[in-house]
């Protein structure tokens, strides 16, 4: 930035920052444009201010044909975890949503079609898992109860559209948002001793790039990676189907569960109706879910799926794994 903005500027850039509705945003962009002096040393501002304020100009008038309202929303968690989809207008997200879930939340090739959540189950083999459609997040449009929202979410899936790259821009802006109230997206799983403070989290994320059909995709990862940094990317295209499979799978192992079976002595296990759990968990952790008197009462359990061989007694502390079946004994 040259050095030598007046003061009037540096008041109308503060005024733009603390902004609240993007009427005020607007209003302050125009002050910074009208004050600052148009030479040479600021023609990349200059045309940077301006095409924040076209910008802002068309976000206004998109947001007064399609009603966003102002307004709180919650979501209740259903199923195995709770998935957010957060992203740029038109990126794509309800196309996802209608092609991973029976969902069937509006499609359309203008933005700021989704104005509330819309939740709808995702299968994966005999689980469900909750994705949760969004509306549009930009530089201008962001609602407080997003991020109350994403801070509850089990994990967040960025969407972003090939035809509409702007990592700079709108990818940066979700940033933003989110980091105001405390939000940081991360590739890993988060451990408490991770967190930085008590008012910050960190919430693990996947990109999914999404319009791949469209070509273009190694520049476009070139584009995005300084934004994002270590955070996985996932490519699709909800058009041709592509990588939608692999998504549900990548989006069933983000949620760091293991799907754990109950069998009685001498009958039959019940594949029926799995016991979802976080990865890591025991037997005295799941046998305590089950009935908090098997606290007190267990001896040990024998497994079936992972142990060394079918059927062989595991102590209190043997860690589950996907797919194990295990019978507790008193
Ligand atoms: N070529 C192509 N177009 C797609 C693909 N996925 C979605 N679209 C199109 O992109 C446009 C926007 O799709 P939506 O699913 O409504 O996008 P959204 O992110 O939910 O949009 P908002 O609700 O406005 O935030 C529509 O015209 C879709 O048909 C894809 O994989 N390839
Ligand atoms: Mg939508």
């Amino acid at each position: 930035m040259p050095a030598n903005l007046p003061p009037q500027y540096h008041e109308a850039e503060q005024r733009y920052r603390e902004a609240k509705t993007p009427q005020e945003k607007l209003h302050a962009l125009k002050q910074m444009y009208a004050v600052m002096p148009k030479h040479k040393g600021t023609e990349k501002l200059q045309a940077d201010i301006k095409r924040r304020i076209s910008k802002l100009n068309e976000e206004i008038q998109q947001a007064k044909k399609t009603g966003v309202r102002r307004h709180t929303e919650y979501v209740k968690p259903e199923g195995a975890g709770q998935v957010i989809l957060v992203g740029p207008p038109n990126s794509g997200k309800s196309s996802l949503i209608r092609a991973l879930t029976h969902g069937q939340p509006d499609v359309a090739p203008y933005p700021f079609t989704t104005k509330k959540p819309f939740p709808a189950m995702m299968p994966y083999e005999d689980i469900q898992i909750q994705l949760v459609d969004m509306p549009p997040i930009t530089e201008s449009y962001y609602e407080g109860w997003i991020s109350n929202i994403v801070r509850e979410c089990d994990f967040v899936l960025l969407v972003v559209g090939l035809d509409d790259l702007d990592p700079d821009g709108n990818l940066k802006a979700i940033y933003a948002h989110l980091a105001d109230s405390g939000i940081l997206f991360t590739g890993e799983d988060v451990k408490r001793e991770d967190l930085p403070d008590f008012r910050t989290i960190k919430k693990k994320t996947m990109l999914t790039l999404n319009k791949v059909d469209l070509g273009g995709v190694a520049i476009a990862r070139e584009l995005i990676k300084p934004v994002i940094g270590a955070i996985p990317i996932v490519e699709v295209s909800c058009k041709t189907g592509e990588g939608i499979e692999k998504l549900r799978k990548l989006i069933y192992q983000a949620l760091s569960v293991v799907r754990v079976y109950t069998k009685v002595p001498g009958k039959k296990p019940d594949m029926s109706r799995p016991y979802v759990v976080p990865r890591g968990t025991t037997v005295i952790d799941m046998a305590g879910q089950i009935h908090k008197d098997f606290l007190h009462s267990l001896k040990y359990a024998r497994v079936w799926g992972h142990a060394r061989f079918d059927g062989q007694a595991v102590g209190k502390d043997y860690v589950l794994e996907d797919g194990d079946i295990i019978e507790l004994h008193t």
